[in-house]
C-alpha cells in the first residue's frame, strides 16, 4: 500500500495524473485515489475529514476550497486519470483518501 512516486516536479500549467492500482484485493478493501491540495494544506486534516464524511467528495465549505481536485478511486487492476490546473508555483501536497491510507500514501508535487 504505497505510491511508487511520492515527490515530483512539474512546470506550472495543466498536469495529468494517472493512478494505477496494481493490487488484487477487492475494491472495498483496497482502493486508491490521488487528492491534490493547495500549498500549505495539512494532509492529515483532509484525510481524517474524508473518513469522517464518508468520502473526499463530501468535504464542503472552506476545506473544499483547498482541494484542487482528485481522481476517482481505482480498484484492483484499474487506472484513473484526471487533469489538474496547477498554475501557481508552489508545493502541493497530495494523498490517498481511502480510509487509513493517507499516513503512508502521501507526497508532494512541486510546481515551478
Ligand atoms: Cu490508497
Amino acid at each position: 500500500m504505497q505510491y511508487d512516486k511520492n515527490e515530483f516536479t512539474v512546470p506550472a500549467g495543466e498536469i495529468t495524473v494517472t493512478i494505477k492500482n496494481v493490487g488484487t484485493l477487492p475494491a472495498e478493501a483496497m482502493s486508491h485515489d490521488v487528492v491534490i491540495l493547495k500549498p500549505g494544506s495539512e494532509v492529515k486534516d483532509f484525510g481524517m475529514k474524508a473518513v469522517e464524511l464518508g468520502g473526499i467528495e463530501n468535504i464542503d465549505g472552506e476545506m473544499k476550497d483547498a482541494i484542487i481536485g482528485y481522481t476517482e478511486m481505482a480498484g484492483p487492476g484499474e487506472e484513473k486519470t484526471s487533469t489538474f490546473n496547477l498554475t501557481e508555483p508552489g508545493v502541493y501536497p497530495f494523498f490517498c483518501s481511502f480510509p487509513g491510507h493517507f499516513g503512508v500514501m502521501q507526497g508532494t508535487i512541486t510546481v515551478e
